[in-house]
């Protein structure tokens, strides 16, 4: 795509939008950066281009779209955006970063998406390849966007990519080699508008594949069913509940993996050091592509067996009084909820809160009552969540986390389990999940 002397404008100065400019400006495309915060707070990364002759920063309304060639948003930045909004009524391109980035790779491309478990997926993935002698670049929704990679010397064998929805949203020709669809389930509505907006906008990860390509589904998620009569790619589908005679299956206390037609790989489930059920789903799309990229099945089973998960994923936090507490400040949406409680046997305080996205918490119901002795709902969205837990559940409502935590530890007994799972945005108390969750395991060991 040739870029020079293109009017391009960049909504949003995060991450992205710094490296999309930067990778813009390379190429020399003029700039036009825009965000809702003055250009003074656009923070460090800023100040290494802010000077740069391409680049000006414009205003913050649809007046900027002037004689604009393209707009690549921000992946935080909704349609309902108004500049977004505008340039989309005029007809203008909107191409999101990773659709630019892929238009400019060399490297194959592997994308991982889903509504939880993308990051571990994603990094799994990354040491198997590694593993087996690959240089692979990790990056992503999971922290290094891919505009990034596209402007550096792309010295890789592969690409492992963390794809969210909304990097989705404003793609075209972005074509994965292998493309991985974990789960979809409740999340996101505040963006895109409606669940079966997102489911569709989630399965737009196959929609430019080809026979050569690779899409790995769950076959045992209700709301992938029907969306893939229409991939191109050849189909691998994973399922723990049910046999298949090809793809991923359990059997006698293993995950089993047959790849067209070969015979079928033998993998025992005690390799897996990670708890429930999402966690086999997540080795089992991992393996898939995997294998599907030629890794060898030893180097596979090696990588799952020294992978001890990452941080914020129900991630022990400490011991008190003989209750444990466990951090899962990534589980943003109400079906992390319910799979974090899966893995747990004994009596959980939850606490749940934060800034809401338009979630259904009463889908929650069945797995509080089994699971969940008490509810400490907390931040922006406890007053809206507690209709929803229904009476069954015994709850009380505390401002903020901190208050949260304390009243948790107050309340529990020994043997409980105190779990931060919030199910909802950070963003009412801190600036993401990491600080959150860190927050949240300092105020555990001032106990
Ligand atoms: N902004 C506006 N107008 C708006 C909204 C935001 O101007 O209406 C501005 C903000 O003032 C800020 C900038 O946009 O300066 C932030 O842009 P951004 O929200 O797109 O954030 P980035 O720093 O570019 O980070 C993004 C992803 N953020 C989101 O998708 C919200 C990061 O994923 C990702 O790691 C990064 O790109 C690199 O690819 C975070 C995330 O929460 C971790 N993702 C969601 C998830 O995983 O559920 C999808």
């Amino acid at each position: 795509m040739d870029l020079k002397g293109k009017k391009s404008i960049v909504i949003g100065m995060g991450k992205t939008g710094i490296a999309a400019a930067a990778f813009l400006g390379a190429r020399g495309a003029s700039v036009v950066a825009v965000d809702e915060k003055p250009a003074a707070e656009w923070g460090e990364a800023y100040s290494r281009i802010a000077a740069s002759p391409w680049l000006s920063v414009g205003r913050y309304d649809a007046s900027v779209l002037a004689g604009a060639d393209l707009i690549v948003p921000s992946p935080g930045i909704p349609p309902r955006n108004a500049i977004l909004a505008a340039a989309q009524a005029a007809g203008l391109p909107i191409l999101s970063e990773i659709e630019l980035a892929y238009r400019h790779l060399r490297v194959p491309l592997i994308a991982v998406t889903g509504t939880n478990g993308k990051t571990t997926t994603t990094t799994l993935l990354g040491e198997m390849l590694r593993a087996a002698g690959k240089k692979v670049f990790v990056g992503g929704n999971i922290g290094n966007p891919l505009i990034e990679y596209a402007n550096s010397a792309q010295a890789d064998d592969v690409v492992v990519a963390e794809i969210s929805s909304f990097q989705l949203q404003w793609i075209e020709s972005f074509r994965p080699h292998v493309a991985l669809l974990l789960n979809i389930t409740c999340d996101h509505i505040d963006y895109h508008g409606s669940f079966d907006a997102y489911r569709r906008i989630k399965a737009r990860v196959f929609e430019n594949q080809q026979s050569a390509d690779w899409a790995i589904v769950n076959a045992d998620d209700e709301a992938q069913k029907g969306l893939d009569a229409a991939y191109a790619a050849r189909i691998i589908r994973f399922s723990t509940r049910r046999k298949q005679t090809e793809g991923l299956w359990l059997e006698d206390d293993a995950i089993f993996c047959r790849m067209q037609n070969g015979a079928p790989e033998r993998y025992p489930l005690d390799m897996i050091r990670l708890p429930g059920r999402h966690n086999v789903e997540n080795v089992m799309a991992a393996l898939a592509a995997a294998r599907s990229c030629g890794a060898d099945p030893e180097s596979i089973a090696r990588t799952v067996s020294g992978f001890r998960g990452l941080p914020h994923r129900i991630e022990f936090a400490g011991e008190k009084n003989a209750v444990r507490f466990y951090d899962d400040s990534k589980g943003t949406n109400v079906d992390a909820v319910v799979r974090a409680l899966e893995t747990f046997d004994r009596p959980v305080i939850l606490l749940l809160g934060g800034r809401d996205k338009d979630s259904d918490f009463t889908v929650l119901a069945g797995s509080l009552e089994k699971k969940v002795k008490q509810v400490i709902l907390f931040g922006e969205a406890r007053d809206r969540i507690a209709p929803q837990i229904g009476p069954g559940v015994l709850h009380v409502k505390e401002p903020t986390l901190e208050g949260a935590t304390r009243r948790a530890f107050l309340d529990a007994r020994p043997g409980d389990i105190v779990l931060l799972s919030p199910g909802c945005a950070s963003f009412d108390e801190f600036a993401n999940y990491k600080e959150r969750g860190n927050f949240f395991k300092d105020v555990v060991r001032s106990f």
